[in-house]
């Protein structure tokens, strides 16, 4: 534990601080979080942003939607099923959620600070596609936000993600739903350039599942990457449907 701090720590002072004249300053990391409905994301983001910030690494926490923006309320109305949206601008607007905070994520990661988000545009094709939406054409208004270094997507059977609570009254919280999204995800995963998504078992103690997140972030953190500029989502891809 005493090295991981140690060596986080060090990342960290790297990261906020300017390397030796001519050297690029270390980035933030960013995180994003996936996973079906009551996998336990906002848990272990909370959890990851909480033990970065006591080892020394400025962390911050994002999520999607965000409900606080001006589309945000909008996308409120129709998952609290208050209005009804084409599929297609219901899209639109959680891809334009994203575009509203680009910039300060952005902003962030290049300040050093590393961001931890809890879903991202990983939801947004998933939750589309099942209804019918073509992948390209759900994959194509992200193009260009920043691209996650890691994607951690917690693995739990709908039935065990149920038992945690039960599902609420908000529009996708069904059984039948969450398998279909299941399928979907599993299918980004393979899409997802090699090593950035990572599927861990989320059926387990908070503890247990956090330490293996803490673990992986930390990879990241250490690694080559941070001294590189932040990618872009998508741009590689080609439309393969
Ligand atoms: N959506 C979309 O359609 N398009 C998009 O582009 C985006 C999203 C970004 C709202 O998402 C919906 O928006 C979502 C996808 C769609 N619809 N669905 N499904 P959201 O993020 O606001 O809500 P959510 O993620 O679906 O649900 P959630 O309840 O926030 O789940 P969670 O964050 O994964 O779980 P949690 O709050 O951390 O934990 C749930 C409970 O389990 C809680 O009581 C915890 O104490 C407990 N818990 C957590 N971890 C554990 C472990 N390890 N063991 C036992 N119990 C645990
Ligand atoms: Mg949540």
């Amino acid at each position: 534990m005493t090295t991981a701090r140690t060596t986080l720590a060090s990342a960290a002072q790297s990261a906020s601080s300017t390397l030796a004249a001519g050297a690029r300053q270390r980035r933030g990391a960013f995180i994003v979080f996936e996973g079906l409905d009551r996998s336990g994301k906002s848990t272990q983001v909370a959890r990851l942003v909480q033990q970065l910030n006591e080892r020394g690494v400025k962390a911050v926490a994002a999520r999607f939607p965000d409900r606080t923006l001006t589309t945000g309320k909008m996308i409120d109305s129709y998952l609290s099923q208050k209005a009804d949206l084409d599929d297609r601008a219901i899209h639109l607007l959680f891809s334009a959620n994203r575009w509203e905070r680009a910039n300060q994520i952005l902003e962030d990661l290049n300040r050093g600070t590393t961001v931890v988000c809890d879903r991202y545009a990983f939801s947004g094709i998933a939750f589309s596609a099942i209804k019918g939406l073509s992948w390209s054409w759900c994959r194509a208004p992200d193009i260009g936000l920043p691209a996650p270094d890691l994607v951690l997507f917690l693995r739990i059977s709908p039935s065990a993600a149920q038992s945690r609570g039960g599902f609420g009254d908000e529009r996708y919280e069904k059984t039948e739903v969450q398998q279909r999204v299941k399928g979907a995800f599993k299918r980004l995963g393979e899409s997802v350039e090699e090593g950035k998504w990572v599927e861990l078992e989320a059926d387990r103690g908070v503890d247990e599942v956090g330490q293996e997140v803490l673990r992986r972030v930390e990879e990241v953190l250490q690694g080559a990457g941070m001294d590189k500029e932040v990618g872009k989502l998508w741009t590689e891809c080609q439309a393969d449907d």
